[in-house]
């Protein structure tokens, strides 16, 4: 079968709308155990355009990335030889879509900044030093971002250096994408986990980068053109400094307190992202009772209003239990709440890490230490899928038809499980990834199937490739 090239060139307009699938660091993990769905993570408040790459590399954005300079709640607590495992995914809200479009290719790196306050600290600015990056492997002719969408499932793991002083810090994971660099628009994905480190140690970087500012416009990292022809121009040089050399700092700064911000609440009893519900008061009366209602969907409705692109698993849950207290009302049980103060968190899962990364570098890197052995490292071929937490344990009867006072309006349990927020709130999740594929089918597939059946010179399969990866039509940036 032969297509013209106009054919096919319609083809690929038609895939540049359909598809951009971008991603974003969703979901963080401390040896392996799921610390929720963005809990303790700093990401874009903007469920649309989470998954969009960072506006420019002078933006502020790029330290956490959009929305990054406001912390959140929690602090997730890490000990020194911990491997902490970063998950980027092209539906925020949804892990089984995958991570990234292949079409993205291009270096990762991972950078701390200790902070005096994970939650506060607004992260731009000095105080940034990287403890990996990974580029272009020559031998293997992969890039970093396309290992961790074939072989780690988005996941990107890194043992902590040894010996790096206690406290509080931002971790900051980068992937870049590369395919329109050589146009000058590298494309930066980032976010920040906010961790508290325990550790005994002494170590600090030896010097350290600010962040907009570790990496500029016309550097060969940033504008590498991976559509040379007859070949790239290697070696790949990975952006940003170099691993940072670790030195002991002031005895004194190395005595670490205890974690003392953004722990989780001890009355917490249901999570989402950073909220927390909290047991409603006990009653005995009727009026209490269909009271400690309403308590239970204002704070869903609070649930919902602060839920991060990447959903609201734990508010529905929430919902439902919710439903479950008017219930129990209806049905003249006026003493409760019953299981008062019972953690209906689902339990966190805990991931098989697959290929763990230590501290070590690419060819920017050539006066630092050796390379650190990895931690040991299983399979990436064993990890699980994503398993969703979602699954309820508690799953209360869905609420009666009628509405007695101090009821709110749930949102349907259908409804709810695709993220949909209730009809009262301003969230709305049906907005999520709009501009994401319809069908799991992989439209790039086709239209390279489409592109090799016509005779195409190479500036001009380039060209196409460039249309195609194009940001956003509309996107402002
Ligand atoms: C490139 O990949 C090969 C095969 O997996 C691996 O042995 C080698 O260490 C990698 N090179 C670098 C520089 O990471
Ligand atoms: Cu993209």
């Amino acid at each position: 079968m032969k297509f013209s090239k106009s054919q096919a060139f319609a083809a690929a307009l038609v895939a540049a709308n359909a598809v951009n699938a971008h991603t974003m660091f969703s979901n963080f993990y401390v040896d392996g155990l799921d610390q929720g769905d963005a809990t303790c993570v700093r990401m874009s408040n903007n469920p649309s355009q989470a998954t969009f790459p960072i506006a420019g590399i002078t933006s502020e954005d790029m330290a956490c990335g959009v929305n990054g300079k406001n912390g959140v709640a929690r602090v997730c607590k890490a000990n020194s030889d911990s491997t902490l495992t970063f998950e980027f995914r092209a539906w925020s809200n949804d892990a089984s879509k995958g991570m990234l479009d292949i079409s993205h290719k291009g270096p990762c790196a991972m950078y701390l900044k200790k902070v005096s306050s994970a939650v506060d600290d607004g992260a731009t600015g000095n105080g940034w030093f990287k403890i990996w990056d990974e580029g272009y492997n020559e031998s293997k002719k992969q890039w970093c971002t396309e290992r961790l969408i074939t072989e780690e499932n988005g996941r990107l793991s890194i043992k902590l250096p040894a010996g790096l002083q206690g406290g509080y810090y931002l971790a900051r994971p980068e992937l870049l994408a590369l395919h329109a660099a050589d146009k000058g628009d590298p494309q930066f994905y980032t976010g920040c986990a906010q961790i508290y480190l325990e550790s005994s140690g002494n170590k600090v970087p030896a010097e350290t980068v600010s962040i907009p500012g570790h990496v500029q416009y016309g550097q060969k990292a940033v504008s590498f053109n991976i559509w040379r022809w007859p070949g790239m121009d290697l070696p790949y040089p990975n952006p940003g400094p170099s691993v940072a050399a670790l030195v002991d700092g002031s005895s004194s700064a190395s005595v670490s307190s205890d974690q003392i911000e953004g722990q989780r609440p001890a009355d917490c009893i249901m999570e989402n992202g950073n909220w927390c519900g909290k047991e409603v008061p006990s009653y005995s009366t009727q009026d209490g009772c269909w009271k400690a209602g309403q308590n239970c969907w204002d704070q869903a409705d609070v649930c919902w209003k602060s839920a991060p692109p990447t959903g609201g698993k734990g508010c529905d849950l929430w919902g439902k239990y919710c439903e479950s207290l008017n219930n129990q009302c209806r049905d003249k049980n006026w003493n409760g709440p019953p299981n008062a103060g019972k953690d209906m968190t689902p339990k966190h899962t805990t991931i098989q890490l697959g290929g763990v990364v230590g501290t070590r570098s690419g060819p920017t890197a050539a006066a630092n230490p050796a390379p650190v052995a990895s931690a040991s490292a299983t399979s990436s071929a064993d990890a699980p899928e994503y398993t969703s937490e979602a699954a309820a344990s508690s799953e209360p009867t869905s609420a009666a038809a009628s509405s007695p006072a101090y009821t709110y309006v749930a949102p349907s349990s259908e409804a709810a499980s695709s993220a949909a927020a209730p009809a009262s709130t301003s969230l709305s999740f049906s907005t999520i990834a709009p501009e994401a594929p319809a069908t799991t089918e992989n439209p790039w597939a086709r239209y390279h199937t489409v592109v090799e059946t016509v005779v195409v010179t190479e500036v001009e399969y380039v060209t196409q490739y460039h249309k195609r990866h194009a940001r956003h039509f509309g996107q402002k940036y």
